[in-house]
């Protein structure tokens, strides 16, 4: 893939490589079929249209609530072809997200999966949203659908872009207040794929790819998008929740080569049933998200003879930025800076951290975002000098690899998804029976983060199974599923400082 100054449009790059050879060859295989890349380079062109047609122009945004699947791939590139601004949005959210978002964004449009309407719908109109609900698959009357728009048959022009111009958003969750709008250039996309994926991880042209992570994530955008289109491969996307019993089969009957996942994901893998026919055609595994535990790594290794590559990205980078190498993995460590990127490490007194020291790290590369939308304080307490403060803490260990020690705020990855305790504690106090609470991330015995809520009831309540229970219903209802706390624990007080602050690395050592 050609990153040049000047006249590039991302999406134009990707996908027009691939003619002159691939035009036939599969590029998605997705719930209904197997789709060339004749065919997808058609469909880009017809959904970029159809977005146009509905009366887009370029900049405008574009939410796109879909799930995993060749029209997601051909919205997203369809609008950045179009010199639209696509906005993939995690489909898990609550109507309260799609409403703050939607109004955030100011997209003119939005492309709906049928089964996500409803929450969409409801955001959208409590929060007096002005912009059009297309549905990306067929639904009630009431919405007008993607496949009767996009019917165009012709070639679609591609708007010129600057390789430094915004080309698409990504939403992220912050410690405290809503999610922020990522903006990141045409250029991006190019570089992860060299950088990370090419460079790192050796994809090639004859490989099947198959993200836990879906496309809305940077994680998922990279592996199942830029990385299989930038080389000519095949990936697998499906519109379901990744489960081992999904994954397993899936792995073996597309002849899966390169697997991304997440620790939770790999954890509940090997424990599976399914386990013990593995996936032969399997040559490399990929983890991000949060830490990949050495144990998982090693009976990887130990049970498929495949190595699991853990690496960290962020969304303001767009993806993996610190990584093991195929062949030399440290397990228990995250690895070394990916090509292209600098790493510094940086003490409490802004210094640069001793080996074994902790600092946070600091990253600086070609894929980093032109900043958040409308945010300008954030903006200038991440993106500083070129540099980006990835809120994460390190330290170096005597062979200079980056290991994970937490995070410099409260925020938790669970499963490799943000979760803030402080949106997860709002929710429970809405409870009539709760006083106060305090939610903190402990770890379960395959050392993965899992959410658990320290809740003090109001006076007269007992706290028992059964109100453990109902809030963690109560929670589920109000969050997306992820982030709804699995333990809950009844105690009299919080532990607080003498300024009222709750103690969490008290909670957090409570386990
Ligand atoms: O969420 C992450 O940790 C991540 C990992 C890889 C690429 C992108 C992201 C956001």
């Amino acid at each position: 893939l050609q990153v040049s100054k000047g006249d590039f449009n991302a999406a134009q790059a990707l996908i027009e490589a691939n003619l002159p050879r691939r035009a036939n060859k599969i590029a998605i295989i997705d719930g209904a079929g197997a789709h060339t890349y004749g065919e997808l380079a058609a469909r880009i062109d017809a959904c970029g249209a159809a977005l146009l047609a509905e009366g887009a122009r370029p900049g405008d945004r574009v939410a796109l609530c879909m799930l995993d699947s060749l029209d997601m791939v051909a919205c997203f590139l369809g609008s950045i072809k179009a010199g639209l601004i696509p906005a993939p949005l995690n489909t898990l959210l609550q109507a309260g997200d799609y409403a703050h978002i939607l109004a955030d964004s100011g997209a003119r449009l939005a492309v709906v999966s049928s089964h996500i309407l409803d929450r969409v719908g409801a955001g959208a109109a409590s929060a007096g949203w002005a912009g059009r609900i297309i549905a990306s698959d067929p639904s009630d009357p009431a919405h007008c659908q993607l496949s009767d728009l996009a019917r165009s048959t012709g070639p679609l022009a591609a708007a010129p872009a600057d390789s430094a111009a915004p080309a698409f958003w990504l939403y992220s969750s912050g410690s405290t207040g809503r999610p922020k709008g990522v903006i990141h250039r045409h250029a991006s996309l190019g570089h992860t794929a060299d950088l990370f994926a090419r460079q790192v991880l050796g994809l090639r042209e004859d490989d099947v790819i198959y993200s836990a992570a879906k496309l809305f994530f940077a994680y998922g955008l990279g592996n199942a998008l830029t990385f299989p289109l930038s080389v000519g491969a095949t990936v697998v996307l499906l519109p379901d929740r990744p489960t081992p019993e999904v994954v397993w089969p899936l792995l073996r009957s597309h002849d899966v080569t390169m697997f991304f996942g997440v620790p939770t994901l790999y954890a509940s893998m090997l424990a599976h049933p399914e386990a013990a026919s593995g996936a032969p055609a399997l040559r490399l595994c990929v983890s991000a998200g949060e830490p990949l535990p050495a144990e998982i790594g090693r009976r990887w290794r130990e049970h498929y003879a495949t190595e699991i590559i853990d690496g960290v990205g962020s969304t303001e980078m767009l993806h993996i930025f610190v990584s093991n190498r195929p062949g030399a993995v440290r397990h228990g460590a995250s690895g070394i800076a990916t090509p292209g990127y600098e790493l510094r490490l940086v003490t409490e007194d802004d210094r640069e951290a001793a080996e074994g020291e902790l600092g946070e790290l600091h990253v600086r590369g070609p894929s980093a975002a032109a900043g958040y939308w409308n945010q300008p304080e954030k903006s200038a307490a991440t993106f500083q000098d070129g540099w980006v403060r990835t809120g994460d803490r390190f330290r170096r260990d005597e062979a200079g690899h980056f290991v994970y020690c937490g995070r410099a705020d409260d925020m938790l990855k669970v499963s490799g998804i943000w979760v803030s305790p402080t949106e997860v504690e709002a929710a429970l106090v809405e409870h009539e029976a709760v006083l106060e609470a305090a939610v903190v991330g402990v770890t379960d015995q395959n050392n993965l983060t899992r959410v658990k809520a320290y809740v003090v009831p109001r006076a007269g309540v007992e706290g028992d199974v059964l109100l453990a229970e109902k809030l963690k219903a109560f929670a589920k209802a109000r969050l997306a599923p992820y982030k709804y706390p699995r333990q809950i624990e009844f105690v009299p007080e919080l532990p607080k400082t003498a300024t009222g602050k709750v103690r969490r690395h008290v909670l957090r050592e409570q386990g």
